[in-house]
Order: structure tokens, then C-alpha cells, then sequence
């Protein structure tokens, strides 16, 4: 008896220490799975900030869609509901064109150009998330995006008709361009739509391609190479304006080493995503020569309506990126 109290009154004492370990407990939605590299990432950087605030500052992920669904993440922050969040800041681009500076077809289509691209756009971008009461703290980059479809394309010609997945303005444009009828839907509902037949082609990385496992639907990725397009992570002004210098600077540290260790994973993963594609029996290759320059051609469009649109901050930034 005396040792189960004793027992008893341990456990409590644990349960106690555990609850009172951490002060204060931020949930984080996430729109992509759990095992997609981006939400491992980011359990990754909650570690870190566990570790460097002693546990004072806990951060619970909730992947693929499961708190707010993807397209809502962003208010969620931006009005408090969650503290901390990810997102597809492309998929904004309605809100402020600069929140679309990564998807701007074959501006920056290689690791190195996004690197050198975000750079030049870092400051207005935080900025224009600042004003929308939000502190930027980190972003990796998807891997390079290509083009998945059901039959075989040559030409933007053939893609005439098709139904077509889009995740932010940009890919609908694409789509517009091309003909194909586009629709909005998020990473975590794409495997039932090209199993419903709602979708039969979309852009997107080797990475999202594997975690939906396209192969039970679709045949071909065309490895076009056109952007890559990034997932920022920001939390609340007002949430993050409450903490202490030394949490701060723990958050923020945490989130330039996500950065680097994500960006290195992002690298490191584009190959062996489009490997294990062709494993599961698609035909992954090179775009032919004329669906290539079709899609060039929607780039240059791209790019003058994104500048039209995104005035002299958007000049200023692609003068600066290409001046680099
Ligand atoms: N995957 C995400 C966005 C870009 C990417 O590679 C998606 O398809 O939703």
C-alpha cells in the first residue's frame, strides 16, 4: 500500500513537472503529410526551439491539413487561431503579387537562382507578412517543378481540354494559357482527385508526385524544371511579440538552421523522388523541345503580367536578383 502511494504520488509529481515544463504550447498547422520532408523539417526545427528554450516553448505539428486545411493556414496565424503555421505562400498571390515571386515560370529555376532570388525578395516579403501581422521566420524551396499527366504531351497543344490541378494563381494561369481547365485543390485531397477523375495532369515537385503516389493514376512527369515555389513558415505578430528576447532569438535560430538543413534535404531528395516515380512504373524524362519553348512562352507572359501587377517593388526585386 505505502508503495503504491509512493508511486502514486510520483507519478503525480512527474505529471506535474511535465505540465509545468513548458510555459507555453503553440500548435502548428501543416498542409503537407507527415512524412513529406518539409513537415519532418519542421518537427525538426520544434526540437530545436524545445531544446533551446529549455522546454519553455513547445511546438506541436499537425500535418497534412488536419487543423486548418491548407488554404486556410495563413488567417489562422494572422488572426490568432494558431500561433505558428506553414504555407505555400504562392498560393497568396491574390492578397500581395510579391507573395508570388517563387512561381514566376523559369525566372529561378534551379536551387542556386531560388537561393539568389529570395534573397533579393527577402526584405519586401517580410515586410508585406508583417503588415498582414505576421513575423516571417523561415522558408525552404520545393524541388523543382514539373509536369504530370495522363497521356503523352509534345506540345502545350496537346494539353488542350485536359483537367488540370492548380495550387496557386500561377499554376491556374498555366493552365489558362495552355487551354486546360483548372482546378484549386490542396496536396492532401490530390491523390482522390486524380482518382475521381476531377483532375488527369498538374505541376508539381517529385516529392508531392510520391507522397500521393500518382502512379495509381497518371503515367507520365515531364521534368520541366520551371520554379520552385516555397513553403514559409510565420508566426502570429502579437504571439510572437509576447515572448521573452531569449526565446525570440531561439525561435529565429532555429528557423535560419530549418532553412539550411531543409533546403540541403530539398536538394538532396529531387533525384531520388523522380526515381522512385519511374520505380513505380511512370515515364519520367525531359520535356521534347516544343512542349519546353510553349511553356518558356508562358513564362515571358507570366513575367510581364507579375511585373505589371507587382509595380516597382517587384521590379526592384528582379533587378536585384538578376544584377547578382
Ligand atoms: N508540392 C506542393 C506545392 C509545390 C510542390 O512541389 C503541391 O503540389 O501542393
Amino acid at each position: 500500500m505505502k508503495k503504491t502511494i509512493a508511486l502514486l504520488a510520483g507519478t503525480a509529481f512527474s505529471l506535474a513537472f511535465a505540465t509545468s515544463a513548458f510555459a507555453e504550447k503553440w500548435d502548428m498547422p501543416v498542409a503537407y503529410p507527415a512524412s513529406n520532408f518539409h513537415t519532418e523539417n519542421a518537427v525538426a526545427f520544434t526540437k530545436c526551439v524545445a531544446d533551446g528554450t529549455k522546454g519553455a516553448l513547445e511546438i506541436v505539428v499537425h500535418a497534412n491539413g488536419s487543423l486548418f486545411a491548407g488554404n486556410d493556414i495563413k488567417r489562422a496565424v494572422q488572426t490568432g487561431q494558431a500561433p505558428i503555421g506553414e504555407r505555400l505562400l504562392s498560393a497568396h498571390a491574390n492578397e500581395n503579387p510579391l507573395f508570388a515571386v517563387d512561381s514566376i515560370p523559369f525566372l529561378a529555376s534551379s536551387f542556386d537562382a531560388s537561393d539568389k532570388l529570395w534573397a533579393a525578395a527577402i526584405d519586401k516579403v517580410s515586410a508585406a507578412l508583417e503588415a498582414q501581422d505576421l513575423v516571417y521566420v523561415y522558408s525552404v524551396a520545393w524541388p523543382p517543378q514539373g509536369l504530370y499527366t495522363k497521356k503523352e504531351v509534345n506540345s502545350a497543344a496537346d494539353l488542350k481540354g485536359v483537367k488540370f490541378r492548380a495550387y496557386n494563381a500561377a499554376t491556374a494561369r498555366i493552365a489558362e494559357l495552355a487551354g486546360m481547365v483548372p482546378v484549386q485543390i490542396e496536396a492532401a485531397e490530390l491523390s482522390q482527385a486524380l482518382a475521381t477523375g476531377v483532375a488527369d495532369s498538374f505541376i508539381s515537385s517529385g516529392s508531392t508526385g510520391v507522397d500521393s503516389k500518382v502512379w495509381e493514376s497518371l503515367k507520365y512527369f515531364y521534368d520541366v524544371q520551371a520554379w520552385l515555389p516555397r513553403n514559409v513558415i510565420f508566426v502570429n505578430k502579437g504571439v510572437y511579440d509576447g515572448l521573452d528576447d531569449a526565446s525570440k532569438k531561439v525561435v529565429m535560430d532555429c528557423g535560419a538552421k530549418a532553412a539550411e538543413t531543409g533546403e540541403a534535404t530539398s536538394r538532396e531528395l529531387t533525384a531520388k523522388y523522380l526515381k522512385e516515380l519511374a520505380e513505380n512504373g511512370m515515364i519520367v524524362g525531359d520535356p521534347g523541345e516544343q512542349l519546353k519553348s510553349d511553356f518558356e512562352g508562358f513564362g515571358a507572359t507570366m513575367t510581364e503580367e507579375w511585373l505589371a501587377k507587382a509595380g516597382p517593388d517587384g521590379k526592384a526585386i528582379i533587378d536585384a536578383y538578376k544584377a547578382n
